[in-house]
């Protein structure tokens, strides 16, 4: 191994551009500063953030490894081959393509590959907890394509599988999709592949949200069930922002033609190389331990809640997050978040399934616990939160934002993200 390096120099950005020096210290203090329950985020590892901040970035690399439009490719193609072989072993795949800039990019070359504009495909909608990419109207995917859309039940608040059959049944649709951001239940991943059968569909899921705790061994893996699993790397995986697609081997050809050239041209390959150096961070013992820990984190951040007044949505949560319904409180989901922002606890309003406010406004709140339990909390500390949450979220006058804030600083202090001192290196 070659011990040459030339790597991030905080010193040299400082010299030549304070303002955007200032953003990024100004950014590390915010992470540090406040408690992080946005579910879609994490801390990832300095392991990961030295792959990409590296010179790999300078390299174009349209194609696949052996097979690129550039000369020079050598040494970014090990980047790509190690990271697509922990990519299979982790999640026990057949085909991996780490090439997706985004989770939506992802689905983008999903449905490249098994539709043509104007076909129909069967997803979850947005307000009952979809992604913007499973066919809201104002995405690609709504917008060149007919989306049909399923939701939840409304008694049980867990997906509606009889209204998912009929509309199967009903629509033939090419591709049905199951996954989203705000589903705090496992998903019947068999029942799902049992329908698309039925309807001869392809079975896409989307785990951006959940693949972290499928690659920890904590849920079950949509991997044997699913043609194709779109995912993002960056949120309880830990990795670097990005996406990533593992599908079976008879449709490699097919989405690693739709990734590039359909839909992206050249790869980051310094994104490739952090997110293989994620994958090894899954595959150990620690990763593992850790996935576990987030859902029991947000299993006690959930009950905690509940005891505050507010009711969780499906009755609780199997996973990393949370959704609360807040109309018994009286506070609009926006009021929520904006006075738990003012005390340093930082989370998103969020429709809940047949909300009657409008998107900007929300009845409900969408906690989780991934980046908290990177920090090292526990169950003690959730039920802290819970309560600090309960008291900013009623607190209309601002009268307690100082005690909460002052609460959530003993909290990080206790358990900082990001501690000094930096690693070596
Ligand atoms: N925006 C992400 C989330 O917060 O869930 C999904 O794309």
């Amino acid at each position: 191994m070659s011990t040459a390096y030339w790597g991030p120099d905080f010193d040299a950005l400082a010299a030549f551009d304070p303002e955007i020096a200032d953003v990024v210290t100004g950014e590390l203090d915010r992470l540090r500063g406040g408690l992080q329950l946005i579910a879609s985020e994490n801390f990832t590892s300095p392991a990961v953030l030295a792959a990409l901040g590296s010179t790999l970035s300078n390299k174009y690399a349209e194609g696949y490894p052996g097979r690129r439009y550039y000369g020079g490719c050598e040494v970014v193609d090990r980047a790509e081959e190690i990271g697509i072989a922990r990519a299979k072993e982790l999640f026990g795949a057949e085909h991996a393509n780490l090439q997706p800039h985004s989770g939506a990019n992802a689905n983008l070359a999903a449905y490249g590959a098994f539709m043509r504009p104007g076909d129909t495909f069967l997803a979850m909608a947005l307000p009952h907890g979809g992604h913007l990419t499973h066919g809201a109207k104002v995405s690609f995917s709504g917008k060149w394509f007919n989306a049909v859309q399923y939701g939840v039940h409304e008694k049980t608040e867990h997906i509606d599988y009889d209204q998912v059959r009929d509309l199967a049944r009903e629509h033939r649709p090419k591709v049905i999709v199951c996954g989203g951001s705000a589903i705090p239940r496992l998903i019947d991943f068999a029942a799902f592949r049992e329908i698309a059968d039925e309807v001869d569909a392809k079975l896409m899921v989307d785990a951006a949200h959940f693949i972290g705790l499928v690659a920890g061994k904590a849920i079950p893996s949509p991997v044997p069930y699913a043609d194709v699993v779109t995912f993002t790397t960056h949120k309880v995986l830990r990795g670097p922002r990005g996406g990533a697609i593992v599908c079976k081997a008879e449709h490699a050809k097919a989405i690693d033609k739709a990734a590039f050239p359909m839909m992206q041209g050249g790869p980051l390959m310094h994104a490739v190389a952090a997110k293989a150096v994620n994958l090894k961070e899954c595959l150990t013992p620690e990763y593992q331990a850790y996935a576990r820990q987030v859902i029991a984190n947000a299993q006690a951040l959930t009950e905690g809640l509940a005891a505050e007044g507010l009711r969780p949505v499906a009755g609780g949560t199997d996973t990393h997050l949370a959704l609360l319904d807040l109309r018994d409180t009286g506070v609009t989901g926006a009021d929520a978040e904006a006075r738990c922002d003012a005390a340093g606890i930082v989370l998103n309003k969020n429709a809940i399934p047949n909300d009657p406010q409008p998107a900007s406004v929300a009845s409900g709140i969408r906690v989780g616990s991934p980046a908290v339990t990177t920090q090292g909390m526990r169950e003690t500390q959730m039920k802290e939160i819970a309560t600090l949450i309960g008291t900013a979220i009623r607190d209309a006058e601002g009268s307690r934002t100082a005690e909460v804030a002052a609460a959530v600083r003993e909290l990080v202090t206790a358990h900082p993200a990001y501690p000094e001192p930096r690693p070596a290196g």
